[in-house]
């Protein structure tokens, strides 16, 4: 009876701690408002904010855009960019990849220094068809989603209660052998 007490609380405390580190990875999709699932040109640029992520902090993060009918083997290049607010500027992420009417997903590796920007809100812009520099209609594509999916810094007590938790499982082996 102490023993299976013993072992249900050890299991409680494991719990928890595995829901802390599976908490650990927070995610953010962006798939409604102006210019999304809406085919646009070279013009008509459009940028969106994502919620942010990680309540303590960022370890790392990226950002998937999906998007429809990006020819970027035929010469269309859209580019996506995030403001880092610490710099006030625009940082490019690099283009996007697929080919002519299909759907892809092309995905970045945010650099740290928008880690702050991702767990406060991070804003992204698309220039689409960037190297038609007249503005007359070339190149044109779709973004159906963005998602933000970042690695968190744990919340304090997670390590804590996965450790106790480990501890308390070997107690209990222990326990069970003698
Ligand atoms: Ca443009
Ligand atoms: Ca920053
Ligand atoms: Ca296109």
């Amino acid at each position: 009876m102490k023993k299976s007490f013993f072992l249900l609380m050890t299991l409680l405390v494991l719990g928890l701690g595995l829901t802390g580190a599976a908490l650990a990875i927070c995610t953010d999709v962006v798939n409604s408002g102006t210019g999304f699932n809406d085919y646009r040109e070279s013009y008509e640029d459009f940028s969106w904010t994502h919620n942010g992520v990680c309540p303590v902090g960022v370890k790392s993060a990226n950002l998937s855009i999906y998007a429809l009918d990006v020819d970027s083997s035929s010469g269309e290049v859209d580019l996506i960019s995030a403001y880092d607010t610490t710099t006030s500027s625009w940082v490019n992420l690099g283009q996007l990849f697929g080919t002519s009417l299909n759907w892809s997903t092309t995905t970045f590796t945010l650099p740290s220094s928008l880690y702050d920007e991702a767990q406060s809100g991070l804003q992204v812009k698309i220039d689409i068809d960037s190297t038609n520099t007249n503005n007359t209609m070339r190149w044109a594509v779709e973004v159906g989603s963005s998602t933000l999916e970042a690695q968190c810094v744990p919340l304090p007590g997670t390590l804590m209660l996965l450790s106790s938790g480990l501890l308390g499982l070997a107690g209990w082996r222990r326990l069970r052998k003698g």
